[in-house]
């Protein structure tokens, strides 16, 4: 995938906060520290566009980020949305409650929404709180796309299995993904066009 130009275009903590949706909209979800921040840079093939942290449970925001990219058609873009980790024990409580709505309501209402991404560290397999995103997406008759990162970390005899396991405890196809080695980006930024119908995205005036 080419990509063309990624910039910020705008962070919130709250919904009402966000600008309305102007191109299609594709969501990433995970776990605080899960490499959602990584893995979307990698997609961008840029370094710093989103901050990654090794102090977890720093992302209390939503971050969208605008891509261009070649498509067959000629170009597209297409915003990128980084939403809060979730399930990151150290936070105060009240704190991790606030996440819940933020980014629950994001998914239940955001129109321009056509895709979310979630993401599953591959080492941890499947945790509750995944699980409960993953029920919550079903209620409200979203599909998810799911991805398992940090795929690098398994040594590679181990990575078959792993996800062998994590597709049967989901019960749908995985994406497996490196974020340092960039495996798994071509066959992730095809399931995000055909989420986002980018055709349709490319017919939109400039922003
Ligand atoms: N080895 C490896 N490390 C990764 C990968 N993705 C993220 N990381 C590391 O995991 C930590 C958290 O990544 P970050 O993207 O900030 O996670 P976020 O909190 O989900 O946004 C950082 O130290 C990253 O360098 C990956 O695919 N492979
Ligand atoms: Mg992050």
């Amino acid at each position: 995938m080419d990509v063309l130009d990624a910039e910020f275009i705008a962070g919130a903590t709250a919904l009402g906060q966000l600008p309305a949706p102007t191109f299609a909209e594709v969501a990433f979800a995970g776990r605080s520290n899960v490499g959602k921040s990584s893995l979307i840079n990698d997609l961008v093939r840029r370094k710093r566009l989103v901050r990654t942290s090794s102090a977890p449970g720093c992302t209390r925001a939503i971050n969208i980020f605008r891509v261009r990219v070649r498509t067959d058609a000629g170009e597209a873009h297409l915003d990128l949305v980084d939403l809060p980790g979730y399930g990151y024990a150290q936070r105060s409580k009240a704190e991790r409650k606030s996440w819940g709505p933020l980014i629950e309501g994001f998914l239940r209402e955001r129109p321009g929404l056509r895709g979310t991404v979630v993401i599953i560290d591959i080492r941890r397999g499947l945790q509750d709180d995944d699980a409960q995103l993953l029920e919550f997406l079903d209620s409200i008759g979203v599909t998810p796309i799911l991805v398992a990162t940090k795929i690098d970390k398994l040594p590679p005899s181990k990575r078959k299995p792993a996800m062998a396991k994590l597709r049967k405890q989901v019960g749908r196809s995985v994406t497996p993904y490196s974020a340092v080695t960039g495996y798994g980006r071509e066959a992730l930024w095809s399931r995000l066009l055909e989420a986002s119908s980018i055709e349709r995205a490319n017919d939109s005036p400039e922003p």
